[in-house]
């Protein structure tokens, strides 16, 4: 009995260490390639898709890496300009500047130091991504991925700034996310809904980004005032952090809010609920058949 069994699992656990060890490069991998995301970037938008505007937004690379960033966009130039970007106002830092982009060209730059360097396109400072260099060799899969999902729910705040909540208007509902020290929270992805008595006004999903920090959202028209027997009852609740493969589950939730009138506009700051537990789950079992990019 023994026997048949350690013949029927064998062969089982050979294809499952082949496969593991097909989807990990080597360790000696140091050449990344960034892209203008697909879909159009020319107006703004793809900041709110899940994918962002560079692929991949956000990307974690050993010191010595060679970082291929192209154009791949057959509809615009395009520029990957290392620095930030307050509202539309670019502030160059200098690590790297493609210049202007045509379709298809390509700008090579070598990760030479550790640290964060963000970078925007000149011409679409919506377009926003960021490069992260650490020590060569101090990787391990676990920790790159963790760089993308290191937001607890318990350390997230939520502002929530709403309209009066008018019968037949809509509501308006401004949603700030930030982590405890008000900096913004890299790639969450969350629905927010309202409900006034049985009636749904608002279900959506939402995106930011670090640099994002706050949605506007509305909700159809009121079927009545807002008021203590009849509140506007807002519900935030995270789906997940990070995207494309980096994409984590984290159902749970942020934040919830009752509007009545006195309190309508006066900022709720909640702390969120915490379940850092479904998190870790969901990250182990990603992890371990995610490639390294
Ligand atoms: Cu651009």
């Amino acid at each position: 009995m023994k026997i048949r069994t350690k013949t029927t699992i064998f062969p089982l656990l050979a294809v499952f260490v082949t496969a593991i060890m097909l989807s990990v490069p080597p360790a000696f991998a140091e050449e990344v390639t960034i892209t203008t995301a697909a879909g159009n970037l020319s107006t703004p938008g793809c900041e709110e898709a899940a994918e962002g505007c560079y692929t991949p937004g956000d990307v974690t690379v050993d010191v010595g890496t060679i970082i291929t960033m192209t154009n791949t966009d057959s509809a615009g130039i395009h520029t990957f300009t290392a620095g930030t970007v307050d509202g539309f106002t670019p502030t160059a830092t200098g690590e790297f500047d493609s210049g202007i982009l045509n379709a298809d060209d390509s700008f090579t730059y070598t990760a030479d130091t550790t640290g964060e360097i963000p970078y925007y396109c000149m011409l679409h400072t919506w377009m926003q991504g960021t490069i992260t260099i650490q020590e060569a060799g101090a990787s391990s899969m676990m920790d790159d991925k963790m760089m993308s999902i290191k937001m607890d729910l318990d350390q997230i705040m939520a502002e929530i700034k709403t309209g009066d909540g008018m019968a037949n208007e809509p509501m308006t509902i401004d949603l700030t996310l930030t982590d405890l020290d008000g900096n913004g929270i890299e790639h969450i992805t969350y629905n927010i809904k309202a409900t006034q008595g049985s009636e749904v006004i608002l279900d959506e999903e939402g995106h930011m980004h670090k640099g994002t920090m706050m949605n506007s959202h509305a909700t159809t028209a009121l079927p009545m005032d807002a008021s203590d027997s009849m509140p506007v009852v807002l519900t935030v609740e995270s789906v997940g952090f990070g995207h494309d493969e980096l994409y984590v589950d984290a159902p749970g939730e942020i934040a919830t809010k009752q509007v009545v009138p006195e309190f309508g506009t006066i900022a709720a700051m909640i702390l969120a609920v915490a379940i850092i537990s479904v998190i870790a789950v969901s990250t182990r079992s990603r992890l371990s058949i995610m490639p390294r990019i």
